[in-house]
């Protein structure tokens, strides 16, 4: 059996989508944000940067494996189940690693920052400004990737649940309201979403922790 510490937060579902679509047993934990629980002496020894999430796989010869940071652990689950969520073949398997580390790279902490600034700093325009203009560029990447092949390595991957679960229902959250045009021009990424939502794992994913 898995371990897994989360919340529920667009890292937390990329790690519990992961889980539902190569179908391992897991256990979940919550760890509270909120209320600092990822500073406990008991999480930092298995996430070290004091963040969620983190599995630990009890389900190996020896010691538990633990790992941490969600591009890792993705690709340790799909190894772990030979799962074609990451492929062998070095052509497509590059493919999905590249953009698996554009969304680990790219839109997880652009989008990030800028959903903390209009949340935490709304005057702090020009903080604002760099960000929002960093994440529409990004869509704009990721919807002509989308123009010509159904999901972002041709086959579902990794690559799609990692941004698919930073992407759902987050940008109407921070995309200041002048811009709401723009994401309504990006209709490849309109119709990948709507093709990653309707999956049955990342329906149960995305409702991790319950
Ligand atoms: N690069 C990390 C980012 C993880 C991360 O930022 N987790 C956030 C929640 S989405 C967190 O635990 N924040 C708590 C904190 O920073 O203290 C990963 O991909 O696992």
């Amino acid at each position: 059996m898995i371990d897994l510490y989360t919340f529920g937060t667009p890292n937390g579902r990329k790690a519990s989508i992961t889980l539902e679509e190569v179908g391992l047993p897991y256990s979940v934990h919550t760890v509270h944000i909120g209320k600092d629980e990822q500073f406990a002496p008991e999480f930092l020894k298995i996430s070290p940067n004091n963040k969620i999430p983190a599995i630990v796989d009890n389900d190996v010869p020896s010691e538990p494996i633990s790992v941490f940071e969600t591009g890792a652990m993705m690709i340790y689950l799909a190894e772990k189940t030979a799962s074609p969520l990451l492929p062998t073949e070095p052509r497509a398997r590059a493919d999905v690693l590249q953009w698996l580390m554009w969304q680990m790279g790219g839109q997880g902490p652009m989008f990030g920052q800028a959903n903390w600034f209009i949340g935490n700093q709304p005057d702090n325009e020009p903080a604002i400004e760099r960000y929002v203009n960093e994440s529409v560029r990004l869509l704009g990447v990721l919807d002509r990737r989308l123009a010509d092949r159904e999901y972002v390595a041709n086959d579902y991957s990794l690559a799609d649940i990692a941004i698919y679960a930073w992407h759902a229902g987050r940008i109407q959250s921070w995309m200041p309201a002048e811009r709401p045009g723009q994401l309504e021009a990006f209709t490849n990424i309109a119709r990948w979403q709507a093709a990653c939502a309707a999956r049955p794992a990342v329906v149960k994913g995305m409702a991790v922790p319950s």
